[in-house]
């Protein structure tokens, strides 16, 4: 899963992104629109795999992973007017879920934030990236059907996409569409940034982190929000466990950056879990609610799937609960599945299949 940090100048991206990764990539007052990305992999902590690892002692133990863009940030022209550079446009298309990083400290020049006014005006720079690909594409349907060159497809596309275009000019968002199954699978080419999940980032500073409910609640009614310090755990990811431990509890921090980020963003792009255990591995993946059998199978190899004869399959809990693999099989918890069957968050499957 990839989640793009986006937001405007200097609202924090990149000091978040140290905070999440335990790198130093440079902190900026003014940021060069074209420099890459900072592209950072990590670990998503959970303490089913380390029980897992505990019991079955493999070899290598792998935690899913999530891994972080951090754009170079809005640019802002002559007028003092924000938009993505193109190229960064490109890459955020290219991201599972968006992190929306929202300023909520005084910044250099002596600007006190003002976080709603931030997110609406990168909620407007979302809705006219879409509006422009959603109407560039209409015009290409339109001229096509004009030469005489209408599908059913070409057809269907058109009032889908029309339907679109009204929710973007009601600012609506793509992700908030009840679509059928066969329009969801004709505009997913398109990537539109308002379907995708978002979740925002309030970066705080130090001494008003924890005091923000009523922001926080108001951010809330519309998207799924966390509260970060980012300066303060940028720095925080820099120390030993220990002195992290006792500069948190100090600042009523519960738990890390990355462990509050990567379990948030779990829950707004619908993501779970699934295992694979063994003397040799154990490991967990990352998948989608709502995927079979055969696509988790696919995730771990593309063999598995084509492959695919069935799935042995018990749950993380029953496994605790009766103590081990053979208890699991006496209790008659131990099952067969096909590859229709609906995986769950927390299952250990193993994949039989012949290619
Ligand atoms: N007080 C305070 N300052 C912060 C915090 N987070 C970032 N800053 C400051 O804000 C400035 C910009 O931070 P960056 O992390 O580079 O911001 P950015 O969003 O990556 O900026 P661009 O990439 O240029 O768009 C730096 O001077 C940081 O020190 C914070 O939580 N509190
Ligand atoms: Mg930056």
């Amino acid at each position: 899963m990839e989640i793009g940090l986006i937001g405007l100048p200097n609202s924090g991206k990149t000091t978040i992104f140290n905070a999440l990764t335990g790198r130093v990539a440079e902190v900026t007052t003014y940021a060069d629109a074209k420099s890459k990305p900072n592209v950072a992999v990590v670990n998503v902590i959970d303490e089913r795999i380390t029980r897992l690892s505990d019991m079955y002692k493999p070899e290598k133990t792998a935690y899913a992973t999530m891994q972080f863009v951090d754009f170079a940030g809005l640019a802002r022209d002559s007028a003092g007017k924000v938009s993505f550079p193109d190229a960064s446009v490109g890459m955020m298309r290219n991201t599972d879920t968006l992190a929306l990083v929202v300023r909520n400290f005084t910044d250099v020049l002596g600007d006190a934030p003002v976080p709603p006014s931030d997110i609406e005006q990168v909620e407007t720079e979302l809705l006219i990236s879409d509006l422009i690909i959603c109407e560039r594409r209409l015009e290409k349907i339109a001229l096509a059907h004009k030469r005489g060159q209408k599908t059913p497809v070409s057809q269907l596309e058109e009032n889908v996409l029309r339907k679109i275009l009204q929710c973007l000019n009601d600012d609506g968002r793509v992700i908030e569409m009840e679509l059928d199954r066969d329009e969801e699978k004709i505009i997913r080419g398109f990537q539109f940034l308002t379907g995708k999940p978002l979740l925002v980032i309030l970066n705080s500073s130090e001494d008003t982190f924890g005091k923000n409910r009523e922001l926080l609640e108001e951010i809330g009614k519309r998207y799924k929000v966390v509260e970060f310090a980012g300066n303060f755990e940028m720095e925080l990811s820099g120390l030993d466990d220990e002195e992290k431990q006792l500069f948190m509890e100090d600042m009523e921090i519960e738990e890390s950056a990355r462990d509050r980020l990567t379990r948030a963003a779990y829950e707004i792009s619908n993501s779970i879990s699934f295992f694979t255990v063994g003397t040799d591995e154990v490991r967990a993946w990352n998948i989608h609610e709502g995927q079979s059998a055969v696509e988790a199978a696919g995730v771990i190899h593309s063999d598995l799937s084509r492959g695919f004869i069935r799935s042995e399959c018990f749950s993380y809990s029953d496994l605790i609960e009766c103590g081990s693999e053979k208890g699991v099989h006496d209790k008659g918890r131990f099952r067969l599945e096909g590859k229709d069957y609906i995986v769950k968050d927390g299952d250990i499957l193993a994949i039989r299949f012949s290619v």
